[in-house]
């Protein structure tokens, strides 16, 4: 653990922030006031900070339909983003994009993407943008196992290492695709697969903030010398169903709950840290606690914010040159 005092309570809050949000929407989705699909990242969040904690708003990251704890990790604002999946006219994309679409491209956010692979291509071509500009600036997908499946992010792949890009294909394999085990749906061993494409892959334990921590330092080392991409490979799980209703009787009976009690991240993280006396526990308590409010203070500011009028269904809808 080299990482400094300051550095450790910030990914503890980036970790509590994307819990406590995708906890507090697990509930606020039964109220019937959240249109559209919300798929929860709960139980993945040492991946997300543990990959954005080294990433500066000129790095950009392209996400999945699953894209709450990528969004905060990588800077977005929690508030805003509850607005948006609120549909709110204040809410980060003007609530037109929902749970699946939001996108900070200030924050070097290019976009949660309902399409399963749609967003490494987009990467591909952030990450030529970064070649160009020389700065040391990268690009970052998040994908799921079953987006390893796709031909879109063969042709990623394959394009990434044809043109050298500092690109870093990250796979967080939870177990499931839809509900399909990954163990089924992924019909060969990803590391190879991914190294047949001729990536290097540094692999992480997507439990432990720590790992991932480290095998990010690793890749990133890798393409800033100029090596071209490489893939980052992270096991960790989901805590609710695919998506939002999902009955998920796929799942073992306390298959959730035994990972909670025996793998959770933020759980580990906490142990971590305490037991080598860099943190107190009252420090973790007091965050908790001030996310948990800052939380339920979002919900009450997004329920009563107005929704965008129709006027808008025609604006944005092209871009100006
Ligand atoms: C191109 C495409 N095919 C199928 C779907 C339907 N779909 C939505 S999520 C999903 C599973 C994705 O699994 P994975 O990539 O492992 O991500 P996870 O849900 O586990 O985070 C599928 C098949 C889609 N949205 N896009």
């Amino acid at each position: 653990m080299q990482q400094s005092r300051t550095d450790i309570l910030k990914a503890y809050r980036q970790m509590r922030m994307i819990r406590e949000f995708e906890e507090r929407l697990h509930i606020e989705n039964r109220s019937g006031e959240i249109a559209g699909f919300t798929h929860l990242y709960a139980g993945q969040e040492a991946i997300a900070v543990g990959i954005c904690e080294h990433l500066t708003d000129r790095d950009y990251i392209s996400s999945t339909h699953r894209g709450h704890g990528h969004c905060i990790a990588k800077g977005c604002d929690p508030r805003l983003m509850m607005h948006e999946i609120y549909g709110r006219a204040d809410g980060l994309c003007k609530g037109r994009g929902g749970s699946m679409h939001i996108a900070d491209i200030d924050k070097g956010m290019l976009g949660a993407n309902g399409i399963v692979g749609g967003g490494p291509p987009i990467a591909v071509g952030a990450a030529l943008a970064c070649q160009a500009r020389g700065d040391g600036s990268v690009a970052v997908s998040f994908g799921g196992g079953g987006s390893s499946n796709q031909g879109t992010v063969f042709e990623a792949m394959n394009m990434a290492v044809v043109l050298k890009l500092p690109k870093i294909f990250v796979f967080e394999l939870n177990g499931y695709s839809e509900h399909t085990g990954e163990g089924y749906g992924i019909g060969s061993d990803l590391a190879g697969r991914t190294r047949g494409f001729g990536l290097p892959v540094f692999e992480a334990d997507g439990f432990d903030y720590f790992s991932v921590h480290q095998a990010m330092a690793d890749a990133l080392e890798h393409v800033r010398a100029g090596k071209g991409p490489c893939a980052l490979i992270a096991e960790a799980t989901r805590y609710f169903g695919h998506f939002e209703g999902d009955p998920q009787n796929y799942r073992a009976k306390d298959e959730v709950k035994t990972l909670r009690e025996t793998r959770d991240a933020l759980l580990r993280f906490r142990r971590k840290v305490t037991e080598a006396k860099l943190i107190e526990a009252g420090e973790l308590d007091a965050i908790d606690a001030e996310i948990a409010a800052f939380i339920e203070d979002c919900v009450a500011s997004a329920r009563k914010a107005p929704a965008p009028g129709a006027e808008i269904m025609l604006s944005d809808v092209y871009a100006d040159y």
